[in-house]
Formats: C-alpha cells, sequence, structure tokens
C-alpha cells in the first residue's frame, strides 16, 4: 500500500532485544516452583492482544496524575488540559492512518463498536430488503453478526467471497458476486487466523467500479504495516487500540466525511447532540456525533503514545521483523514429525499469524502443553467458526507475533512443541 504517512527508523539494524527492555511483562518468569525460578514468557498470543511498553504505561499514569477530567465539557483548566490530551490522541491517529479530516476520525471501544456502528447507522439507512452486504468466508464474527442483524431488520441478504484451500480470496469470484443489489463490500485486510494479507486496492476498486460503498476490518492490518485510507480509498475502516500497543476500550472507526455527515447518530445520550428539547434533537457535528457519553478518554490519550511508539520503532521494520518471525516459526513446524497442517498461505503472502493443526494432538492440548514451557498461544476457533467449518477443522492452534519477539523465542516455542509430542505419545 502507498502511502504518505511519516514513520522513522529506530535503531539500525532493528533490535528487538533492545525494544523488549520497554515492555516490563516481558521479563515475567513464571510456574516457579522451590528451588527453581521458572521458566521466561513467551508471549506468542499477539493477536489476541498486544502488550504495552514503560512509554505507554506512564502516559496512563501522567494523565490520572496530573490531567484528568471530563473532555469538552468543563469550562476549566483541567478539563482543557484532558481535551488537549484527547484531541491530540485524535490527530495522531488522523496523520497515522492519513484521513483526510480529523472529522473522520472516530474513537470508539474497539472494532467490534466501530463495524457495529456502521452496520446500524449506515446499514440501517440505507440498505434495505433485497440488497446483498457481500463478506468473505474469512471473515471474524465482529464481521459477520453485526450483517447478519441487519439482515434479520431489513431482509437484506449476506453473501461470502469464498476462498481456497490455502486461504486466499477467491478474487476471479468477485466480479460476478458484486451486483447492482451490492451495497457493501465489508473484508478483513488480513485474516486472524490464515494470517492472509487480502488485496484491498484490487476489492476496493472492483467494489466502487459496481456502485458499492467498502469498509475495511483492520483489527490485524493497522497494527503491523502502513496504513494510508485515502489511497486505498476505503469507505470506513475499523480497529482496535489493544492490538497496538494501547490500552484495552479504545478503538477508532475512520469514515469518509460525507458518509459520516449523512449518517445518523448510532448511540443517543450527552455530546452527541447540539440542542435537545423535550420533543426531540439536534445531532452534533463530527466527530461528536458519533462519540456518545463519556468517551474512553484515558484510553484514547494512551492510544496516542502508541501511536508515537510504533512511529519512532517503524512500521516497515514491524513488518520485516514479522515475516522474519513467520518464516522461522515456518521451518521449525515443517521440522517436527507430527503431521503439521497450516491453515493459511505461504509465509510469503501472510503477516505475522501462524495457525495449524496436528495429527496426532488436540490445539488446546498444545496450547496446554506450551504453557507449561511458559509459551502462550491461543487454541480453539478464534471467533471464526465458519472459517473453520470450510476448513475442515473445529478448533486450530495460533501462534502469532509482535516486532519484541525474537527468532530464539520461536525456537523455544519449537522446542516446547517437540516435548509437548514426546509428552503426548507417552500418556
Ligand atoms: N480478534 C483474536 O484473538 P475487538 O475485540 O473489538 O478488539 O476486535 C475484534 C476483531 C475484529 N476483527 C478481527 C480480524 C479480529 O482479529 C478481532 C479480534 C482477537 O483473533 C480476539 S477474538
Amino acid at each position: 500500500m502507498a502511502t504518505a504517512v511519516p514513520t522513522t527508523s529506530h535503531a539500525v539494524p532493528f533490535d528487538p532485544e533492545s525494544i523488549r527492555g520497554d515492555f516490563p511483562i516481558l521479563q515475567t518468569r513464571l510456574h516457579a516452583t522451590d528451588g527453581n525460578s521458572g521458566v521466561p514468557l513467551v508471549y506468542l498470543d499477539n493477536a489476541a492482544t498486544t502488550q504495552r511498553p514503560r512509554q505507554v504505561i506512564q502516559s496512563l499514569v501522567d494523565v490520572y496524575e496530573k490531567h484528568y477530567a471530563n473532555v469538552h465539557r468543563g469550562i476549566h483548566w483541567l478539563s482543557d488540559q484532558s481535551t488537549d490530551l484527547y484531541e491530540e490522541a485524535r490527530e495522531k491517529t488522523r496523520v497515522f492512518i492519513n484521513a483526510a479530516a480529523r472529522e473522520e476520525v472516530i474513537f470508539s471501544y474497539g472494532t467490534t463498536e466501530g463495524i457495529n456502528l456502521v452496520a446500524r447507522s449506515w446499514g440501517d439507512a440505507n440498505v434495505k430488503a433485497g440488497d446483498e452486504i457481500l463478506l468473505s468466508e474469512m471473515e471474524h464474527h465482529a464481521n459477520l453478526v453485526p450483517w447478519f442483524q441487519l439482515a434479520e431488520r431489513t431482509g437484506c441478504k449476506v453473501r461470502h467471497l469464498p476462498i481456497t484451500d490455502d486461504g486466499q480470496l477467491v478474487l476471479d469470484a468477485l466480479p460476478k458476486m458484486l451486483t447492482d443489489r451490492t451495497k457493501l463490500v465489508a473484508v478483513t485486510a488480513v485474516s486472524n487466523v490464515l494470517g492472509t494479507i487480502n488485496p484491498l486496492p484490487e476489492i476496493i476498486r472492483q467494489a466502487h467500479a459496481a456502485g458499492a460503498k467498502v469498509l475495511v476490518d483492520a483489527a490485524q492490518s493497522v497494527p503491523h504495516m502502513r496504513t494510508d485510507v485515502q489511497a486505498l480509498d476505503c469507505d470506513f475502516l475499523a480497529f482496535s487500540g489493544h492490538k497496538m500497543l494501547g490500552p484495552s476500550g479504545v478503538g477508532i472507526l475512520y469514515g469518509k466525511r460525507e458518509l459520516l455527515d449523512a449518517m445518523p447518530p448510532f448511540l443517543g445520550g450527552g455530546s452527541m447532540i447540539r440542542r435537545v428539547r423535550l420533543d426531540g434533537f439536534e445531532s452534533a457535528d463530527l466527530p461528536a456525533k458519533f462519540e456518545a457519553g463519556t468517551p474512553p478518554i484515558v484510553p484514547a490519550i494512551g492510544l496516542g503514545a502508541a501511536i508515537d511508539y510504533l512511529n519512532q520503532v517503524g512500521l516497515d521494520a514491524i513488518h520485516a521483523q514479522e515475516t522474519l518471525l513467520t518464516l522461522k516459526a515456518h521451518e521449525v513446524l515443517e521440522g517436527l514429525d507430527a503431521g503439521v497442517r497450516f491453515l493459511g498461505p505461504e509465509p510469503a503472502k501472510k503477516a505475522g499469524i501462524v495457525s495449524f493443526t496436528m495429527k496426532t494432538m488436540h490445539a488446546h492440548d498444545i496450547a496446554q502443553l506450551l504453557d507449561r514451557a511458559g509459551v502462550a498461544v491461543r487454541a480453539g476457533h478464534h471467533c471464526t467458526m465458519p472459517l473453520h467449518k470450510r476448513l475442515g477443522v473445529t478448533a486450530s492452534a495460533r501462534a502469532s507475533f509482535y516486532f519484541y519477539n525474537t527468532t530464539a523465542e520461536v525456537e523455544t516455542f519449537g522446542r516446547a512443541l517437540g516435548e509437548a509430542l514426546r509428552i503426548f505419545k507417552r500418556k
């Protein structure tokens, strides 16, 4: 994706060891017993949520200790301080994704809320019985259920672009599936299970040519690779702060200004109004129109600090480190005599997510035995039941990386899997 987002580089060459010093939790040792200091934590569950550097944690402490009050309300010094920091975080986010205007950057509680906002507000106003919403077979439940709910309310139809057996979108099917009834294409930028990086520019070009809008679920892409919403030309894009070093409880919905302007508010309450009478209300201007009630003030400010940190490391360096780790994980898993099946394409076509099954061990056993060695991975359906059904499995194990992971940790993961297989054979 081309971009105009400025990023600077951390120490060159990229050095995860120096970066790890910024993350207190990565120094954790677990399973200590008498006379044994335990094993180091190897945190490979970053697609679920990432860890936070000291700089982000300190930004939260600073706000609570020095600047905290409600925003956009008080006519007092402290409220002005808090409001300035909150709006500064919006501006940092705007630059990070290269949105054209601050009005296009809405603070939400996360990707899930952002998608629900679009389904409720834009969907209810623009979609009617017989219209179609086009998703894909690899979507997270957060990008499925809101559209099923829209279908229940309006009578529209939800369709799914198919995927290949190795977890890539069947792009050739897109022209036929886009019809004059297609109102929206809602697709993930990166699958949280397959790791597949989807060809967004081509999907968006075709969807627009067919007269459809496009929503991008960017939960697994914005934290890991440069994102430029203007170059992409997407209509909506949603992501979560907690997957990019930020606090939980904050996310972003980007929307093109003319679309957001025309949409009715999602939630009603304080802040989102210009005027309230006993018989009705007028909505506030953007972005307040979509930020009803007291917003996630401190998490949003923490997200701003996370963006500063990511910019300092550099998105290109982050992506390169994750590519290295993904390649290494494939190598390590291929070296095991365990009937490993990778879910998803070859490493070159994916982000830092490696999901797999083994002939001899269930995914939950894998995760449990890895935990004994201090290695944290996720097991289950990862909120993608239809995708797992399509692939013919009920559950998978998933190792997912961030730039603070090292190749030595991937080797520990491999050794721990080898040991788990030996334990399992003995049982
Ligand atoms: N996936 C995972 O372990 P929230 O929970 O709103 O921050 O994000 C939802 C979401 C939406 N889309 C994608 C592609 C996602 O990966 C996620 C969150 C986590 O894979 C938790 S299920």
